[in-house]
């Protein structure tokens, strides 16, 4: 493959500062050295920055950095559309998970253009599907998932949406922090949430064989969204907003290797590293070591860090 690493440090759609250092703290703890090491081309594109937009406000007075979030969704979506050119594989370095408002559009206008339906893989605790309206915390890493699919309200305030992702593409996994307003909207709509409890009962491997069995079907290609929260606040502390009974080592590690076996990764978001509350390195690494299983390290290897 070829690898385009993108930064994105992203951090004012978090409700505290930090994860501005994200992409370093990945660069830091060898994401490119590991992807290199298993045949992969890596090029560092280096870090991206909001577009300056004319300053805007909403009604809903508990938005925080409206006009600077709405830049780097402009920035991104140009920059997640470009760095997919030419057959690469880009890898967004986070930054919060506003930032998926951004890669979204630009890796589903270029899988357009290329003729490859685009399916969506978001591993959270939360679903991110707040507007502009809904959200009572104001933090915009909550509404990345209700712009990309063409929810209603954001006109005027992100901008345009050229190609929306399709709701039915899109399986959320390890989902166990929804708001009132965002589980009212997504029972209107067909986004699979599969929840802690589908985890427990069923497990990550039959589960993730559903959706890899709907994208082998329509030959599509997949996005991953990975916030570090989907996993478990005890191996993976350093978010901003841990919520206990997340994902385990195991779990996470069997959904990247059966998604390597896919072979229909496309794309890669790395959100919510907040590196100021990380211990020693803990998470920037176990995040580090998860794209590798994603881009081909298998389970043996694991135990080395040569890199
Ligand atoms: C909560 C938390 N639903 C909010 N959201 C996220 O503030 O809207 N935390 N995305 O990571
Ligand atoms: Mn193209
Ligand atoms: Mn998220
Ligand atoms: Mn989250």
């Amino acid at each position: 493959r070829s690898c385009v690493l993108v930064g994105a440090p992203v951090q004012i759609g978090a409700g505290q500062p930090g994860c501005l250092m994200g992409p370093d703290a990945f660069r830091t703890a060898g994401l490119g050295r590991a992807l290199e090491s298993l045949g992969h081309g890596v090029e560092d594109l280096g870090n991206c920055a909001p577009a300056p937009l004319p300053e805007r406000s909403h009604p809903n007075k508990a938005i925080k950095n409206l006009t600077e979030t709405a830049g780097w969704v402009q920035s991104l979506t140009e920059a997640a559309y470009a760095a997919k050119q030419g057959g690469r594989t880009p890898i967004f370095l986070g930054g919060d998970h506003a930032l998926a408002a951004g890669t979204l559009p630009g890796i589903a206008k270029a899988a357009k253009e290329d003729g490859r339906e685009l399916f969506v893989l978001w591993l959270d605790a939360h679903s991110d599907y707040h507007d502009l309206d809904s959200t009572e915390s104001g933090n915009l890493h909550g509404v990345p998932v209700a712009y990309f699919t063409g929810r209603k309200g954001f006109d005027g305030y992100f901008p345009e949406l050229d190609v929306p992702v399709k709701p039915e593409n899109i399986t959320m996994m390890g989902i166990r922090s929804v708001d009132p307003a965002e589980h009212r909207e997504l029972l209107n709509q067909p986004i699979e949430v599969v929840d802690m409890r589908a985890i427990d009962e069923k497990g990550v491997s039959a589960l993730l064989a559903d959706f890899l069995k709907r994208v082998e079907d329509a030959d599509g290609v997949i996005h991953v969204s990975l916030d570090v929260d989907f996993l478990d606040p005890e191996i993976a502390p350093a978010v901003g907003t841990t919520v206990p009974g997340g994902a385990t080592f195991r779990e996470a590690h069997l959904i990247m290797e059966k998604l390597c076996d896919s072979g229909r990764v496309g794309s890669l978001d790395l959100v919510e590293l907040n590196p100021f509350l990380d211990e020693r390195g803990k998470t920037a690494r176990l995040m580090v070591d998860l794209t590798a299983s994603l881009f081909g390290r298998k389970v043996m290897d694991r135990p080395t860090r040569s890199y």
